[in-house]
């Protein structure tokens, strides 16, 4: 009577998440390292306790003008990371309500083998590589867990890259770059106001 044995175990493996990637759960108090993040226009960000999923995350404020705030980004490629098994980005956000802006977070994917992403001086837009994109509204109170699953993400540069979805390290290709998280808010001049944790890729299921 081994089999059922097996069998249990087996389903218990199948249902711990596997492949899965901690960008950053912000536990450090700090955003400017492991990983350093880097910011652009007028976000203001903050380590902070509380509110906090876990440990420090981060509070990220700012004013719009026509729209658009600002964002922040992260490099994430490291050599022999394998995110080509990622389904999903998981993120964990505190909001305060229906005005607390709107996310637009994207994903650069190397297509011209050189670890790096190459941008337009005028429009950032990546010149050889793929961008691809999900937009979020925030219009909750409190904390939500979201998996944004990586095959709803758009590519927003048709005439560049390959225009396919290819995080893995082959043929020189750094695979899955970078990610920038782009904040616009819910009215032409007005803020936008949430807190961030726990940005993870995903393979499956979350435990
Ligand atoms: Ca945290
Ligand atoms: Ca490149
Ligand atoms: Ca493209
Ligand atoms: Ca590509």
């Amino acid at each position: 009577m081994k089999r059922p044995i097996i069998a249990g175990f087996l389903l218990i493996v199948s249902m711990l998440p596997v492949g899965a990637v901690m960008v950053d759960d912000f536990n450090d108090g700090e955003f400017k390292k492991s990983p350093e993040w880097w910011t652009f226009d007028k976000v203001i960000v903050n380590a902070t306790k509380n509110p906090a999923k876990s440990g420090y995350a981060l509070a990220i404020k700012g004013a719009a003008r026509d729209w658009y705030v600002g964002g922040l980004g992260t490099y994430i490629a490291k050599d022999k990371q394998d995110l080509s098994k990622a389904s999903a980005l998981d993120l964990d956000i505190y909001g305060y309500g229906p005005d607390s802006g709107t996310l637009k977070v994207e994903l650069y994917d190397d297509d011209n083998g050189n670890w790096q992403v190459e941008q337009d001086n005028k429009t950032f837009s990546p010149i050889y590589d793929d961008r691809f994109a999900y937009e979020l509204k925030i219009d909750w109170k409190g904390w939500k867990h979201l998996s944004l699953p990586l095959a709803e993400f758009v590519d927003t540069n048709k005439g560049e890259g390959d225009n396919v979805w290819n995080p893995q390290q082959n043929n020189g290709s750094g695979g899955l770059l970078q990610m920038q998280i782009v904040f616009l808010a819910a009215s032409k001049t007005g803020k936008v106001n949430f807190v961030l944790d726990n940005v993870e890729f995903r393979e499956g299921k979350r435990k």
